[in-house]
């Protein structure tokens, strides 16, 4: 039997799972072990798609998103839009355990934050300036509005903790040279993520736009409460979504970052799945069967 499970999204995932799985493998709660995990990938300023040299918006600013859920009681605690702190996931924990609301956005999300004691910090790194430099210039160049290459990618985390616990955790710098204000899918709940410890745990990646579309966490995991497999459960959500949008856009075998989706789910049994509508989505998971670091290319659904 699997005591606990965690996995999360993308390559550097797997800081985020070896974090997670230390702290599961010692018995906290999902919660702690979920946001810790988020905080490292968000602190890493190597990493310029989360938290700490993260991608900046059209403005040259980073503002980012973030969201933890507990599958328990299925609360939510989320940020939208948040500039200066370096972790967002953080606040989100606090609006979580500490307000009466799930979603709190920029300043009144940044005065919270202050409030509890966070301290702000710089998050434009010279990397992310150089970056961001060079996709204006770009973007300057370009005739229509141009696809920016690696522009995004989230870290989703999901988890089973030994009590049965469920959680699923996102921090993002969004899509880069987005409008300032710009909403991504990773801190609206049942779109970039969803927990429920009756059912399983969600995340997604990609194109927040076209995500939310299909509100595609909550898809997953209402799928897996009706008997569905985490690796069923996130084909036929990301299957159906793309069936719906292929005469609109080419969702199918994606290869621009506009149109790039991809899923990962974990059931209450520890087992985990994932699914893409293109062939570049790496994963990495850790369960206690096994104590092992995986990374895994999640396959493009058909
Ligand atoms: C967003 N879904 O803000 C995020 C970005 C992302 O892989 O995950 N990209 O739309």
């Amino acid at each position: 039997m699997v005591r606990w499970a965690i996995a999360a999204t993308w390559p550097f995932g797997q800081m985020a799972v070896e974090v997670g799985s230390r702290l599961l493998a010692s018995g906290v709660m999902g919660i702690d072990a979920v946001e810790e995990a988020v905080r490292a990938v968000e602190l890493d300023p190597s990493i310029d798609s989360v938290g700490v040299g993260g991608i900046p918006n059209i403005e040259g600013e980073v503002q980012l998103d973030a969201a933890l859920m507990r599958g328990r009681d299925l609360a939510v605690g989320a940020v939208a839009g948040v500039k200066g702190f370096s972790s967002p996931v953080g606040i989100a924990r606090l609006v979580l355990e500490k307000t009466p609301h799930h979603l709190l956005v920029g300043e009144g999300a940044e005065r919270y934050a202050d409030a509890h004691g966070l301290e702000r910090s710089q998050l434009l790194t010279q990397s992310s300036l150089e970056a961001w430099q060079k996709r204006r210039e770009q973007l300057a160049q370009a005739s229509s509005s141009p696809e920016v290459p690696g522009s995004h990618d989230t870290i989703g985390v999901v988890a089973l903790d030994q009590r049965g616990g469920i959680t699923a955790g996102t921090s993002t710098s969004g899509l880069a040279m987005k409008l300032p204000g710009r909403v991504g899918d990773s801190p609206l709940v049942g779109s970039g993520f969803y927990a429920d410890d009756l059912a399983g745990a969600a995340v997604a990646t990609g194109c927040g736009e076209l995500i939310m579309r299909g509100c595609l966490s909550y898809a997953i995991v209402d799928l897996m409460r009706s008997g569905a497999s985490p690796q069923e459960a996130c084909g036929d959500a990301l299957g159906g979504l793309v069936r719906r949008l292929e005469k609109d856009l080419p969702v199918r075998s994606a290869t621009e970052d506009m149109t790039k989706m991809a899923v990962l789910a974990i059931d209450g049994e520890g087992n985990v799945g994932a699914a893409a509508n293109h062939a570049e989505f790496d994963y990495a998971y850790c369960t206690s069967k096994e104590g092992k670091l995986h990374l895994v290319r999640a396959s493009i659904i058909n």
